[in-house]
């Protein structure tokens, strides 16, 4: 099969056009919405762009039919259903080939949004009919999600803190990702680390960053009010990195963090980390992340990925909130189970999983 591209004013202007063109063989895999400049680039007007798909196989015996009978009167059910954005499962026929159909459900079920989902499955078409469907779709996939990645969330290092904050809602993963974080820097890169935790309301939080932080030999400054963060600050100003917990609510406001900044080394950052965990529904996701976006910095945690089959949430947050994952957690243990997010290691997991496979 080849894969051919034709703009048209409405549907039944590109059914008419692919039949035409390529015959009644063609099969409409996929339409979208775009803008195309005319007058010299003054204008834009709403065009349809749809992708058809024409079968290679060596022609058959049967004669061809006569131009005249070639555009059949009534466009069959699944391209009406192929008008707009997002609506690429349903856009796809039965006839499309399966790999296609494949990928375009699971990216359905990995609730990839509609924006995303379309990026990934024209590159996916692409990348599949250039190469003749030599290879597995969930490695066509992986390469597809790779690239996807490389072009919206570039390798960056992460935005050099000596002091960090995680901000999140409870129960995400903040101290146990603090902890990991805190013995990644103590254990391999030898450097001396404080913690500070401001998470004072629910029962045994302190005793729970009181733990990890003895097993590290690390002092933990419990933090009720601003005296006690100013003097904490000042206590703290020779280690090499300050970790500092929070609880969903009470995260140390911009106010406080100005006034300590007079105490810190001239215009040295808090770096804010927001702490997502995959398993929530990417709505409240998104209601976490707009609520807490004014005060973080571009970086966000991805926790508990090793407790959900659903990676589709990490490219909307990435996509819809250009936000840069630093890190992922991948269980309970603390250190190991953290990974620097690696654009590699995400496209094999989310494709993977996405086609079900280990
Ligand atoms: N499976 C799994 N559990 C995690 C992960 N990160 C944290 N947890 C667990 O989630 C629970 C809440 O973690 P906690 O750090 O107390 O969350 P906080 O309220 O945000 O500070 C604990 O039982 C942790 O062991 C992870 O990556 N995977
Ligand atoms: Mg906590």
């Amino acid at each position: 099969m080849r894969i051919k591209k034709i703009t048209a004013d409405s549907m039944p202007e590109a059914v008419a056009k692919v039949r035409r063109e390529f015959g009644d063989e063609a099969v409409i895999l996929h339409s979208k919405p775009v803008k195309v400049r005319t007058w010299f680039g003054l204008k834009s007007v709403e065009k349809l762009e749809v992708y058809a798909g024409i079968d290679d196989a060596p022609p058959r015996k049967k004669e061809r039919k006569p131009p005249a009978n070639i555009v059949k009167p009534d466009p069959p059910e699944e391209i009406k259903a192929a008008q707009g954005p997002g609506k690429m499962t349903e856009s796809l026929p039965s006839s499309a080939p399966a790999p296609f159909r494949a990928v375009a459900s699971a990216l359905k079920a990995q609730e990839v949004n509609g924006q995303v989902e379309e990026e990934l499955m024209n590159r996916f078409m692409e990348k599949w009919y250039a190469e003749k469907g030599s290879r597995q779709e969930a490695a066509v996939l992986e390469d597809c999600i790779r690239e996807w990645l490389e072009h919206r969330h570039p390798a960056a290092e992460a935005v050099p803190s000596r002091m960090i904050q995680l901000v999140g809602q409870t129960g995400v993963g903040k101290t146990t990702t603090l902890a990991k974080l805190g013995a990644r820097e103590m254990l391999q890169r030898k450097k001396s680390i404080a913690f500070f935790t401001t998470d004072t309301f629910r029962m045994g939080a302190v005793d729970q960053l009181n733990t990890y932080a003895s097993i590290m030999e690390a002092p933990v400054h419990v933090i009720y009010d601003q005296a006690d963060y100013i003097e904490a600050v000042a206590q703290s100003r020779t280690h090499d990195y300050v970790f500092i917990d929070s609880a969903g609510r009470n995260f140390l406001h911009e106010q406080t963090v100005e006034e300590a900044q007079r105490l810190l080394p001239a215009g040295e950052p808090i770096k804010t980390v927001l702490v997502l965990s995959l398993t929530a529904k990417y709505k409240d996701m998104k209601e976490v992340a707009e609520k807490f976006l004014p005060y973080i910095s571009n970086e966000v945690i991805i926790t508990k990925t090793d407790e959900t089959t659903s990676f589709g949430a990490l490219l909307n947050i990435i996509d819809e909130f250009s936000l840069r994952v630093a890190f992922v957690t991948t269980g309970q243990e603390v250190p190991e189970d953290i990974e620097p997010a690696d654009n590699r290691w995400l496209a094999a997991k989310i494709a993977g999983r996405a086609l079900g496979e280990k």
